[in-house]
This record gives C-alpha cells, structure tokens and sequence, in this order.
C-alpha cells in the first residue's frame, strides 16, 4: 500500500517556479523515452503506401485466396496490424510492475467504450485469479440480518447495466508542476469507459436492512492488498453497482473478476475490486493503512480529505504526441473526450491559439451522466503555420468549468497528487510535431 502516494515522490519535476513566463515544456528525457515506447517500433496504420500488388488496379492479395474458417479464433483478438494499440506502463514510476499502474492507450480509441483488453489497471497487491465458485461477498455491521452472497445469489437479482467512466484520481498527478508526459496514454490514460452490469447496492441492503445509524460503510477487496475504502451509505443506496458485466462479458480479471463495485464519478480507488466484504458503520475507518483515505495536501499546509468526485475534465485525443499533424495538412478534425464526475457534459470549447479564443465543439450522442463524451471540431492546418496551443475546456451540466492550470495551482498548489483536472495544452510545431506543454493564463 501506499504506492499511489509514492507514485508523487518519485517523480521527476520539471522548473517549479509556475509564474514564469513562457512554455514549460515535457522532459527531454522522458520524452525520448516515451516517443520510443509509443512508436511500439512500427509505423502508424493505415497510412499511405502498402504493396503495390495489393493496390488499384490490382487485385488484392486477400481476395486471390480463401480466408480462415470460422473459430479460428473462438474467442476473438483485434488484428495483428493494430499490435501497437496496448497498455503501457512508466518502468520509474513504480518499484515494480504488482504495486502499479498500466495506461489507456486513449489515442487509438474511437467513441466512449474503452475494450475490455485495453481498460488500464491499477492495483496495489497484483491481480489474483479467482475461483467464482469460491468468491463470497460478506454484508455485516449495523444490519439487521447479516448475510453472505453467492456469484449465483447476486445473478439472480434484479440487475442494471450503466456507462461510466472510472478514472484515477491521480491521473495526471505528475503534470502539477510543469508538463511531464509525453503522450496521452500517460498524462491521461487512467482512464476508461465501459458499460458495467450488475445489482444496484440498494437492493443488497434491502435484503439485510439497515440499523438507523448505519450511515458508513467500508468496502475491502479480497485480493493480497486488501484495499478497503470509506464511503458514505447515502452514495452506495443512491447509484453504485455491485457488476459482474464489463462490455457485455464477464468482468476481466485485472478489473476485479468476479465482481467489484462501481461507484459513478467518484476516483477510481474506491471502485473495489475483487470484493469481499461490506461492513456497515456510523463513521468513517482510519485504523488500517489499507482502509486509509486519499488527501489533497493544500498550499496552506491544511489537506482536503473525502474529495470523492472526479470532477469536469477533458483532453484532445487528435492530434496529440502519438498522433502527430505531419503530412495532414488541410482538414483536421480534432477529437477528444470530456467527462464529470458530477453528472453531464454539457458543453465543450475548443482553442487552438492558447485560450486566447474559443469555438464550441460537437457532442456525440449519447451524452450520458458520468460517462466519457466525445467531442468532434473541425480545423485547417497548414505546415508551416502556427505554432499552434491546442486546449480543450469542458463544463459540466452543474455549470463547473475546467480550471486554467494556473487558476488550479492558486487554489491548490503543486503539492497536490490527485484531481489535477486542468486545462491540458498541446503545443503543435510548424512541422505538425505535438508536444505536451504548459502555458501561462
Ligand atoms: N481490491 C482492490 N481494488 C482496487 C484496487 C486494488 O489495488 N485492489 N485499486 C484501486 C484503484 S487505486 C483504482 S484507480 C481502480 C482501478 O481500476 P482498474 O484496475 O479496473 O482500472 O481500482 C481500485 N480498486
Ligand atoms: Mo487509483
């Protein structure tokens, strides 16, 4: 335990100092680094060139031949041309890859849902494989009759399927003091969007009732972390999900198999996975490291704690530093994903000249509570112009806006790990190239 907070101690910062002038730019190091490990050692799909053989006024290769039956593959894998879209992790992040964070490669994705194979993880003792004859899920503490739920007991229930996001908190925790990551799978890839199925928590409470001062309850999950998290009853019986669907199948083992609980537009780290008790309580647990509750320490030196909600946030997935403008010059559409922990997307503003001027982005329907939205705006590019400042400014249906990076650091200061839900900034050269960056006002 206690890797999400070691995950701020171990990061390399860039010039601290946020009221200089200028353009804070990503490392040089990590930069490199990242670039390396993004190329995935091949060139970008669906390019121009190819074999000429396969090209007009040829024939194809692929309609000379018979292809491959049916369950060659009983259960289906993408193409091998699109190996380069997986998650990927940061080596110096974390000691080692059980206590870790893998990353949504969120540039390749088209529309809200996050594949189940791509949905980063996070997890704090590695993921374990378990038996769902074996799985048992404990509802105890002030309840009138204590019980314990089967797999089959919860399928039986009335069940719901819901999308929604499930984000980190610390998702973008290495930006508060200058640009870091050199891609959106890192600066914002602890993020998916899946559509999850299961029983509603009221329902579980209704079968064992509730004591009138049940006002607390703690959620521990049964893998060797046993990260156990606080949240108030008021939010279990109002939308959280006890799901065992993730997409239409079964949950994947690394998001929690057989069941975890989804907790809408609250931090990830209090979705549980693997889940195997709920205990009732008239307070929240402080008493285990493991039941410990995620802070935001403050300039003033006080910290804000039971800051839940994730709230509005957006970033531009097109053009970005895996998906950079050379050779594209005329239209582009620029794409991205916003998303509130607090309900609705309810607009979307694009700047390309650093905030200076603004124009208001497509929302994709459906525009769900909670969920990731995507946003679509068209934008000529000529090489040779610019350079460019890209940003995205998401508002959310309860009139939040998403903060400048500067008026969040006056408010919170660059001590902070989590909630870091800024204005993000790409800086495109003249030459199409995309660099994460930072800008003042
Ligand atoms: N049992 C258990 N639940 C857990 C964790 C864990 O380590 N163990 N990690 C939490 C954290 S910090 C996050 S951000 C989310 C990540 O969910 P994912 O791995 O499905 O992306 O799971 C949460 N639930
Ligand atoms: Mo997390």
């Amino acid at each position: 335990m206690g890797s999400e907070m070691d995950m701020g101690s171990e990061m390399e910062r860039n010039d601290p100092n946020p009221s200089r002038r200028g353009v804070l730019r990503a490392g040089a190091k990590l930069a490199a680094a990242a670039a390396a490990a993004l190329s995935g050692g091949r060139a970008v799909a669906g390019g121009n060139g190819g074999n000429p053989e396969n090209l007009p006024p040829n024939l194809p290769e692929w309609g000379r031949t018979l292809g491959a039956g049916v369950i060659e593959e009983p259960y289906g894998t993408p193409s091998r041309h699109e190996a380069h879209v997986v998650r990927r992790y940061v080596p110096w992040l974390t000691a080692d890859r059980i206590g870790s964070v893998s990353f949504t490669p969120l540039a390749e994705l088209h529309g809200i849902i996050t594949p189940n194979g791509l949905c980063f993880e996070r997890h704090h003792g590695g993921y374990p494989d378990v038996d769902p004859n074996d799985w048992r899920l404990m509802v105890h503490g002030l309840v009138d009759r204590p019980k314990i739920f089967t797999l089959q007991d919860l399928m039986r229930m009335p069940t719901v399927s819901r999308i929604h996001f499930l984000e980190c908190p610390a998702n973008g925790g290495m930006e508060w003091r200058g640009a870091q990551m050199s891609g959106v799978q890192f600066t914002h890839g602890m993020l998916m969007c899946c559509e999850w199925t299961g029983v509603q928590l009221k329902h579980i409470f209704a079968e064992t009732g509730l004591k009138p001062n049940a006002s607390w309850v703690l959620a521990e999950g049964g893998d060797a972390s046993h990260l156990s998290r606080s949240l108030p009853i008021a939010k279990l019986l109002d939308d959280c999900i006890l799901a065992f669907g993730q997409n239409g199948e079964m949950l994947r083992p690394q998001q929690g198999y057989p069941v975890r609980l989804v907790v809408p537009g609250y931090e990830g780290n209090v979705w549980i996975k693997w889940i195997r008790r709920l205990e009732v309580g008239d307070r929240p647990w402080y008493h285990r490291a493991e039941t410990r509750t995620y802070t935001d320490l403050l300039p003033s030196g006080k910290a804000r704690q039971f800051t839940f909600i994730n709230e509005v946030n957006s970033v531009i997935t097109y053009p970005c530093p895996e998906k950079p403008l050379h050779g594209k010059a005329g239209f582009v559409e620029i794409k991205g994903l916003a998303w509130s922990g607090l309900g609705k997307i309810a607009r979307v503003d694009v700047s390309v000249d650093g905030g200076d001027t603004w124009r208001t982005a497509e929302l994709q329907e459906p525009v769900l509570s909670k969920a990731l939205t995507r946003f679509r705006i068209p934008w000529e590019w000529r090489e040779g112009t610019g350079p460019f400042y890209l940003q995205s400014r998401a508002i959310d249906e309860t009139g939040r806006v998403q903060p400048s990076v500067h008026a969040l650091r006056e408010v919170r200061g660059v001590e902070s790990i989590y909630h870091n839900n800024r204005i993000h900034t790409w800086l495109v050269e003249k030459d199409g190239t995309v660099v994460n960056v930072q800008i003042d006002g």
